[in-house]
C-alpha cells in the first residue's frame, strides 16, 4: 500500500502531522525527520506528502474561534450529522511528538452533499448549532455565533422549553438554554433546596420567539460564590413553567 502511494522510503522520523496545507479539502501529511537518527541514508530532511490523487469525495473543514473559551478552541467537540452518517472531532492541542495536526477539524462525507447539523460544544459549555450546511468549504465558526442556521432553528421552535443546563454537574459556570414558541415575558430564577431565590438570570423581561442562552456564573444575587449543592432553575414564560435540577460540585 505504502509503495503504491510512493511512501515506502525507509527513514527514522520524529513526528508526523496531518493538515490540509493547500486548502483543497484533502489531508496532506508532513513528516519531521531527525537527521542524526536517519540510519539508512545518513541524511535527514523533512518531507511533505501532498495528497494529489484527486479527491472525488465531499468534505468540510471547520476553523473554530473561541470567545468565552480559549481562542484556539482546544477542547471543543464537534458533531456533524449527514443522513445516517454521524461523526465527531475534538480540537486537540497535543496530537504528536514535536508535531501538531492542524487545528481545523476535517470531516469527510463521501457522496453526501448536505450536512443536516453541526453541533459544537465549546469548553465553556456554550453549544452552537448550525443546520443545513453545504459541503466542500472551509468555514470559520465563532463561539456563540448566530448564523442563518440559528434563524432556521428558531423558526422550527414549536414549544416553550427549558433544557438541561450544560455542563452539569458544573463548577463554577454553566449554560442554560431555553426555547420560546412565541414572544412573551420571561423569568429565569435559580432556587436552592429550601426554595429560596439564589439568582435571577432573567428578570421578567420581554423576549422574542426562538432559542436563548444564559450563562450562570455560580454566584448569588449579591455576587457571592454559592456553596456546592443542588439548585433548581425555573423558567416562567407567560403561563408556562418548567424546572431543571442543577448540581454544583466543588
Ligand atoms: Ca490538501
Ligand atoms: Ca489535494
Amino acid at each position: 500500500m505504502a509503495k503504491l502511494y510512493d511512501m515506502a522510503d525507509l527513514q527514522t522520523g520524529y513526528g508526523c502531522a496531518w493538515g490540509d496545507i493547500d486548502n483543497d479539502g484533502d489531508l496532506d501529511l508532513y513528516l519531521a525527520i531527525a537527521k542524526s537518527f536517519d540510519q539508512v541514508s545518513g541524511k535527514g530532511y523533512d518531507k511533505l506528502y501532498l495528497n494529489e490523487l484527486g479527491n472525488r469525495n465531499n468534505w468540510i473543514e471547520l476553523n473554530l474561534v473561541g470567545t468565552v473559551s480559549n481562542k484556539s478552541a482546544i477542547g471543543a467537540r464537534i458533531r456533524c450529522v449527514s443522513g445516517d452518517l454521524s461523526q465527531i472531532r475534538e480540537i486537540s492541542g497535543g496530537s504528536g511528538y514535536i508535531s501538531q495536526n492542524m487545528l481545523r477539524a476535517h470531516f469527510g462525507f463521501g457522496q453526501r452533499t448536505l450536512i443536516d447539523s453541526i453541533v459544537i460544544r465549546w469548553p465553556s459549555g456554550v453549544i452552537d448549532r448550525h443546520l443545513n450546511v453545504a459541503v466542500n468549504q472551509i468555514m470559520t465558526m465563532t463561539e456563540g455565533s448566530t448564523s442563518s442556521a440559528k434563524q432556521i432553528a428558531n423558526a422550527t421552535v414549536r414549544d416553550h422549553r427549558l433544557y438541561q443546563n450544560c455542563p452539569n454537574p458544573f463548577n463554577p459556570c454553566t449554560t442554560i438554554h431555553y426555547d420560546l414558541a412565541e414572544a412573551c415575558q420571561v423569568s429565569l430564577t435559580v432556587y436552592n433546596m429550601l426554595g429560596q431565590v439564589i439568582a435571577v438570570l432573567e428578570d421578567d423581561v420581554f423576549r422574542t420567539r426562538g432559542n436563548n442562552t444564559i450563562l450562570w456564573d455560580g454566584r448569588d444575587q449579591w455576587g457571592h460564590d454559592v456553596p456546592a449543592g443542588i439548585y433548581f432553575c425555573q423558567l416562567r414564560a407567560g403561563a408556562f413553567r418548567e424546572v431543571r435540577k442543577m448540581a454544583l460540585m466543588k
